[in-house]
């Protein structure tokens, strides 16, 4: 993707990496809700499905060395960030060849190698965590930015304004994308917050901040480009607010009584990934055989991941009270 203001040109190859990594997530995502029934993926399991446009968009962005936080919904952002399928298949499983050992699950991804810190369960907790990551990378004068992925539900939590503050206060690096979805659990945005605008809260702390279409993987990743060569070129910090929808419940246990089909199906019409197929369709980007393609060989990497997860192996007895406390000093 080449321009920086608000013309963008996408070659067809760009295009078709960006449709198929949206389709690898989701149809990751629709394999683990298949899983989760039978019983081989136990906790917690909140999907991203619907929401593919921001992790994809903005993680096309990111250099290797920057550093990435991310929530509980974050399947996305670690297959997006590069973490195998395998690993965070595994780790789905608990089992220990996963990213984190088996250790974290479906919420707890983490990898050290791609800078992924995960993957927390506290609403609002990675969001200190990144501007601690961004300070650490500015005394030890590294080139790196962090990304922090956080919901709208966030923004009620003191973490988020203490997070603000700072950062903007000390001019960090950080990339602040907040995913709005509309909801936290079955929380409307407006029944819980007087202001609803969250770029503008960020406002409220000196730090530049936009909105834009979060189904539309072009623009969250034109205006995530244009965000972070601002931020690499040291104003500080930036947001930027991508206003999406999850198509799905919370988590695997809700009856969505805070909303109505008519609502979900409205939405469910922006639909990302079928937005940019008709785009490139119409553009003629997509040939005959390419969705085909694509989608034989996402579901070959699926069933793979499936494989390797189930003839993984367990974390032995002896080790399970490895890194559970630190060493005792003597
Ligand atoms: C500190 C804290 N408070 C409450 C919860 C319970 N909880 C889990 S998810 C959630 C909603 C968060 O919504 P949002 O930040 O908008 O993210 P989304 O689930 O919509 O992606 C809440 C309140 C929690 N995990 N952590």
């Amino acid at each position: 993707m080449t321009g920086a203001g608000t013309k963008v040109h996408l070659t067809r190859e760009h295009g078709l990496a960006l449709l198929a990594q949206m389709l690898r997530i989701r149809r990751f995502e629709e394999r683990c809700a298949e899983l989760y029934t039978q019983e081989k993926i136990r906790g917690f399991l909140h999907l991203y499905i619907g929401e593919e446009a921001v992790a994809t968009g903005v993680m096309e962005t990111l250099t290797p060395e920057d550093r990435i936080v991310a929530t509980y919904r974050e399947h996305g952002h670690a297959l997006a960030r590069g973490i195998s399928m395998n690993a965070v298949m595994a780790e789905m499983y608990g089992k220990a060849a996963g990213c984190s050992r088996g250790r974290g699950g479906s919420m707890h991804l983490f990898d050290r190698e791609t800078n992924f810190y995960g993957g927390n369960a506290i609403v609002g907790g990675g969001l200190p965590m990144a501007v601690g990551l961004a300070l650490a990378d500015r005394m030890q004068d590294r080139a790196a930015l962090t990304c922090c992925f956080f919901g709208e539900g966030a923004a009620a939590e003191g973490e988020f304004h203490e997070s603000m503050n700072l950062a903007a206060l000390w001019k960090l690096p950080v990339l602040f994308v907040c995913e709005n979805n509309l909801y936290a659990m079955g929380t409307r945005l407006d029944l819980s917050e007087a202001e609803t605008d969250i770029a503008a809260k960020a406002r409220g702390y000196a730090m530049p901040a936009e909105a834009v279409d979060g189904m539309d993987v072009v623009a969250v990743e034109a205006a995530a480009r244009r965000l972070g060569t601002e931020i690499r070129e040291g104003g500080g910090p930036r947001f930027l607010e991508c206003r999406t929808y999850r198509f799905r419940a919370h988590s695997m246990f809700d009856p969505q009584l805070y909303r109505t089909k008519e609502e979900v199906e409205a939405w469910t019409e922006r639909d990302p990934i079928a937005r940019l197929r008709a785009w490139l369709e119409e553009v003629r980007y997509l040939h005959a055989g390419d969705l085909d393609r694509i989608e034989a060989e996402t579901a070959d990497e699926v069933e793979a991941a499936v494989a390797f997860a189930e003839a993984a192996e367990w974390e032995p007895v002896e080790d399970l009270m490895t890194d559970v406390g630190a060493e005792a000093r003597t």
